[in-house]
């Protein structure tokens, strides 16, 4: 079948693939090794080592990987293995120039594995698409502007054509790109973010009326609970270990929810204590491990509310009555729905007991001051949104917002995914926000809501999208539904990726394709102006200063700010907006920001020269909720299920997930050192009950087969079985791998967001 030849991730044919359990706690010197192993790899050594020196310090460059904040003002060095990783790929010494695109066509480069497309190297120059001979080509920077421009002015309607943002790209640039967009008239941001934290970003409005966490970094020094919902922060926010290890040694409890018993949960060496290093000691992070069923979530969180009315009916005080009555609205109708839960259901749908539920509720009660964090494991549901306010619920009813060491944490994905948002890539803008952009810049905006992700390949299958461009990251692997994507992109007019590697979606594009090489984080910006910095918003709202310190990859690299500002004087050759300016001086694209973020922003170009940066208001910090009726609202969500029932004995419910060596689509490797995987990433984590019942044994292969409403065959063969001690009927793999078992149109209403965690499968048996 000649087109799912496109999903197979060829192995590394030359090494053998291992499975054994990982007994050693997380960390440690499993990863100051892995830290050095990816340096000599990409032969940066030297280079890599300084830089990292630099990395998250006052003056140098945040990291490129996760978005998790850095401890004000701490001596230590302040990066991970993981984010090693991203820099050591970023300043790698090898390089893809225009002979390896003349070596290379296109048809025989999608037949390699993002793995080897990763490994070959920072992008050099621009290239263009010659269909004629199957290759890339290089083009001049001039060229490639005149085209994109001619592609954009030619369509019939600026809703024809896509602006895919990634999280990595900078505050300034966002917020220009965002401004062209608008200035050329449509709202089609598809972003990274439609897949990940949307549903905090529309959930939680209407909770507590803001889409972004409410916590600092120091609210967990004052937390007197800790709950970890659906992340994996040992490999995902490695940065996040410090403060936790640092709570449990204040032997606070630590509750971890998640069908995957990951490993840096349950026990951890911090890389940075010289004394557990030299003793090989380690440090238990989790009290109490949850070891829900996908999806199970909702039940625990309401099995929990229900003990806490239940304490109240018996004459006991634990609820924050006063913060309900001043703060809140909703709380009755809150109450009747979690009572009406019977705990047999509860049980059932979480897959734990009724003691541990209790238990939880019990850690939650005692406390005065509780922190949940919350990941992919809790958005990407196809209610993952009302999931989110759920969480805000139980927080609420203990008046767990506006206090030291307490609040809601979702822990963002890419590094500046939040700011973008913040900056105008989105979507849905208010009307308030496109008032602003037209007294500030002088045009008048487009009103209507654009396309998110999902959206976005509706409209280029339905014919109607003819130009894609995406401003990083890698659209076609990230999006669900493989095969039908890559039939989407196939079918435009033009597509555009700004980037600094190689990936699959520069392979999958439409009739005209352009690959622009950009300069990247780690790098330095010199303009007209002298040395540039970026700004980037972690996780928790504070804004910070980037300057990259290694030389750029090549000399014919622009900056993204650059590439933005040109796409758009070639495009609008009346624009009220004067862009060459902003190419160079990124101090007036901050006064900009200012103008049209009054509130968040004023006075960024001076705030933004303190060392550690600033802060962002997030109002439920004060008790300030900006909400309609301008109170913190309990929000029901009836039932107890996160995912449309199916009813099929065989069904298990599938998550797909990160390993330990990967960014997203970017492959560092084929080994998952904490899950005890080696030289493999097509694998079945699944329950030995579950392997048992179907007859089945681990090491089996198999193929995995979508339980879908639409008609459409999804499959995945090849599949090896790891028996792992995964919760009963949930089964894992990794992430794009798996992506082409996800539908389309299987996604959160309200967010747009792929339900990623939870794809109804089942087992076809041996297919090889
Ligand atoms: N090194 C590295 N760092 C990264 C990334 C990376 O790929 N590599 N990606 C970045 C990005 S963009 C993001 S969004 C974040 C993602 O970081 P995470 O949110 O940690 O992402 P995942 O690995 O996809 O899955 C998280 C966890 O959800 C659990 N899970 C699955 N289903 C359920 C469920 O129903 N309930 C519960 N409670 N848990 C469930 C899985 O077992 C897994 O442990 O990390 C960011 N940081
Ligand atoms: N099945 C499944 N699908 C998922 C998920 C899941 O858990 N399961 N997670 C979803 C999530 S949370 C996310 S965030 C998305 C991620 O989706 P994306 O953000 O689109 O994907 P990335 O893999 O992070 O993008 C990697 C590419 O970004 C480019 N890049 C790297 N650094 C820079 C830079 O500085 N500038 C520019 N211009 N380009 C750069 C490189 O060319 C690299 O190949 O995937 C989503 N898809
Ligand atoms: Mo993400």
């Amino acid at each position: 079948m000649p087109g799912r030849l496109c999903f197979i991730q060829p192995a590394m044919a030359e090494q053998t693939p291992r499975y054994k359990t990982y007994d050693s706690p997380a960390g440690g010197w499993g990863a100051a090794a892995a830290t050095a192993k990816v340096l000599i790899e990409q032969s940066v050594v030297g280079k890599g080592s300084r830089a990292l020196l630099s990395m998250n310090q006052p003056g140098g460059f945040k990291c490129p990987s996760c978005a998790f904040p850095d401890a004000a003002c701490t001596k230590k060095l302040e990066f991970c293995e993981n984010g090693a990783k991203a820099l050591a790929h970023e300043a790698t010494k090898f390089r893809v120039t225009r002979d390896f695109f003349a070596a290379h066509s296109v048809t025989e480069l999608m037949e390699q594995s993002d793995y080897w497309l990763e490994m070959q190297g920072r992008l050099t120059e621009p290239m263009r698409y010659d269909a004629a001979t199957d290759h890339y080509v290089s083009v001049s920077w001039d060229d490639a502007f005149a085209l994109i421009g001619r592609h954009l002015r030619a369509l019939e309607s600026p809703d024809q054509a896509e602006f895919y943002t990634s999280g990595r790209t900078a505050n300034e640039t966002a917020f220009l790109y965002s401004i062209f967009v608008r200035e050329f008239g449509t709202n089609n941001f598809p972003d990274c973010s439609n897949m990940c934290h949307e549903p905090t970003s529309r959930g939680l409005p209407h909770s507590i009326g803001v889409g972004k966490g409410t916590v600092i970094l120091e609210d967990f020094d004052h937390a007197e609970a800790i709950f970890l919902i659906g992340h994996n922060a040992g490999t995902n926010a490695p940065r996040m270990m410090t403060p936790l290890v640092e709570a449990r040694k204040r032997g606070i409890p630590i509750v971890a929810v998640n069908p995957m018993p990951e490993r840096a949960l349950i026990k951890f060496t911090e890389p940075q204590d010289i004394v557990q290093m030299a003793t090989f000691g380690s440090s238990a992070i989790t009290s109490e491990f949850v070891h829900i069923r996908i999806g199970g979530d909702l039940a625990l969180l309401k099995g929990m509310m229900k003990v806490l009315f239940e304490r109240e009916a018996a004459g006991e005080t634990v609820l924050d009555h006063g913060f309900i009555a001043e703060h809140t609205s909703g709380f009755d109708a809150l109450r009747a729905d979690i009572e009406a839960q019977a705990w047999p259901d509860l049980v059932e749908a979480a897959g734990i007991d009724e003691a541990q539920i209790r238990r939880c509720a019990e850690i939650y009660i005692r406390s005065n001051a509780t922190l949940i964090c919350y990941g992919m494991g809790v958005t990407q549901h196809q209610r993952g949104s009302e999931l989110v306010q759920q969480i805000a619920n139980l927080l609420l009813l203990k008046g767990n917002f506006g206090k030291p060491g307490a609040g809601i944490s979702p822990i963002r994905g890419h590094s500046n995914v939040q700011g973008d948002r913040t900056v105008g890539i989105d979507e849905k803008p208010s009307q308030a926000y496109l008032d602003r952009v037209r007294d500030v810049f002088g045009f008048e905006p487009p009103r209507a809501h654009g396309h998110h992700a999902v959206e976005s390949v509706e409209a280029m299958l339905a014919g109607t999208a003819k130009v894609f461009i995406g401003l990083g990251g890698n659209f076609v692997r990230a999006v669900p539904d493989t095969e039908r994507s890559y039939d989407a992109m196939r079918k435009l007019d033009l597509t555009v990726g700004i980037a600094t590697k190689l990936n699959r979606g520069h392979l999958v594009h439409g009739r005209d394709a352009l690959i622009l090489p950009v300069v990247a984080r780690s790098e330095r910006i010199e303009t007209a102006k002298g040395e540039q910095f970026v700004t980037i918003e972690d996780s928790m709202s504070n804004v910070t200063a980037s300057r990259g310190v290694l030389d750029p990859a090549s000399e014919h690299l622009l900056t993204e700010t650059e590439i933005v500002c040109r796409i758009a004087m070639a495009t609008l050759p009346e624009s009220k907006v004067d862009w060459a300016s902003y190419i160079d001086d990124y101090d007036l694209i901050r006064d900009k920001i200012a103008q049209v973020y009054p509130a968040l922003y004023e006075g960024f170009a001076a705030r933004i020269q303190a060392p550690m940066g600033f802060h962002l208001d997030i109002p439920p910090r004060r008790r300030v909720w900006a909400t309609p009726n301008g109170k913190a609202n309990f929000l029901v969500l009836p039932g107890l299920a996160v995912n449309a029932p199916v009813y099929d004995p065989a069904m298990l419910r599938l998550a797909t997930v990160r390993s330990h060596d990967q960014f997203n689509t970017t492959i560092y490797s084929y080994n998952d050192r904490y899950r005890g995987v080696y030289n493999d990433r097509m694998i079945l984590f699944m329950n030995a009950d579950d392997i048992a019942a179907r007859g089945l044994e681990a090491g089996a292969k198999v193929a995995l087969e979508t339980i879908g409403t639409d008609g459409v065959a999804r499959r995945v063969d090849g599949l090896t079985i790891i028996d792992y001690p995964m919760s009963r009927g949930s089964v894992a793999g990794y992430y794009p791998e798996l992506n082409p078992l996800m539908p389309l149109g299987f996604y959160d209403k309200t967010s747009g967001c792929p339900a990623a965690k939870s794809i109804p499968v089942r087992i076809v048996g041996a297919a090889d």
